[in-house]
């Protein structure tokens, strides 16, 4: 039953968000650039639960048609848990927060074809009416303009391997420490360099906690050898925790890494040597910008598979194991979104 159109000041009301909002110089002008999908609109009205999804993992992160079970599983989960999903994604050059199947199946089927959209990619895919598929960055720059507090991911990009000298850092680690929201993810992929990473969130001000760990999480493998800054336990925990950042103001994200679930483990450790060797050939082809991230990720999945049969039936269990590992944080991000709409009533 919709119940009237999305405004700031009813964002306000009902995400006690004065202070970020009025800090941010929120208005309603974003509201006209943008299209809210109507059971986003109105979960978002009523204060119930609503979880934001990036799409360049439908994209760029998959082939068809898995793409699109998967992200509509992904959607499921959300649902059957309470939570209402927001799938973003930039149609014909108007940003979209929340997809139906029909638009879920033509970013699916345009694939890569679909341009990788960070922030600083925004104005221009929508300045020329194109497709775009949003990265963690731009994911959370729109989630965050309509209030949408929790995101859930796979992996969040990072201080690429060298940074030092290419200077490669994602932008999704300035967008944490500049926007009050809780991004859910299985940690950082060990192609990327893990400490500086921390290092870098650090500097940002990003809170970092890991759930039910002490170790922060390399994606698959369980540990990247890093501590985690915080632990939390339980969803209540991380939801509190999300609350305080916006009854502070604080401006600033938080990322909730989760360990894979331990039956993972053993697939992420096998890809270590095929990450090295990825790393080595983008090295020699000079693939760098926001090309490495998908060349890296597609050139493990080959050389886990390929020529023989135990390897190809590595790189199925690593597919499987990516795709299980998304779930299992929408399952998680799905719990915190509900203790965090409760906490707020
Ligand atoms: N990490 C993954 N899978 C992904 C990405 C990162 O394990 O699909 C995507 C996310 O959309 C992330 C983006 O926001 O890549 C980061 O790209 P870059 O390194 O160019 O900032
Ligand atoms: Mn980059």
């Amino acid at each position: 039953r919709p119940c009237g159109a999305l405004t700031s000041a009813s964002l306000a009301e009902h995400w006690e968000l004065h202070a970020v909002w009025s800090r941010m110089g929120q208005n309603d002008s974003i509201l006209g650039s943008l299209k809210i999908a109507p059971d986003v609109n109105d979960a978002l009205l009523r204060g119930n639960p609503v979880v934001a999804l990036e799409s360049t993992i439908i994209s760029h992160g998959m082939p068809y048609p898995q793409n699109l079970q998967t992200a509509k599983e992904v959607q499921a989960i959300l649902k059957a848990n309470g939570a209402v999903p927001a799938t973003i994604a930039i149609l014909d050059g108007v940003p979209c927060i929340g997809l139906n199947n029909e638009q879920l199946e033509r970013l699916a089927k345009l694939g890569s074809k679909a341009q990788k959209t960070a922030r600083r990619d925004i104005s221009h895919v929508v300045a020329s009416g194109g497709n775009g598929a949003t990265t963690v960055s731009a994911t959370m720059f729109f989630a965050s303009k309509v209030g949408i507090p929790v995101f859930v991911t796979g992996g969040v990009g990072g201080v690429h391997r060298h940074a030092e000298t290419t200077m490669d850092i994602s932008s999704d680690l300035t967008e944490l420490g500049k926007t009050p929201m809780a991004v859910i993810s299985a940690g950082v992929k060990s192609i990327l360099d893990i400490p500086r990473t921390l290092e870098y969130l650090e500097t940002q001000g990003v809170t970092v906690a890991v759930y039910q760990s002490n170790d922060f999480p390399a994606f698959f493998s369980g540990s990247s050898g890093c501590k985690a800054p915080c632990r939390l336990d339980t969803p209540e925990q991380c939801a509190r925790l999300i609350y305080a950042n916006m009854k502070l103001g604080l401006g600033s994200g938080m990322l909730i890494a989760v360990p894979a679930p331990e039956e993972h483990v053993a697939a992420g450790n096998a890809i270590e040597s095929a990450i090295k060797k990825a790393l080595e050939e983008a090295k020699v082809n000079n693939v760098a910008g926001n090309a490495a991230t998908p060349f890296l990720l597609s050139r493990v999945n080959e050389l886990t598979g390929g020529a023989s049969l135990l390897a190809s039936i590595l790189c199925y269990k690593l597919f499987f194991s990516y795709i299980a590992l998304v779930k299992n944080n929408a399952l998680i991000g799905a719990r915190i979104a509900v203790a965090l709409a409760d906490l707020r009533r």
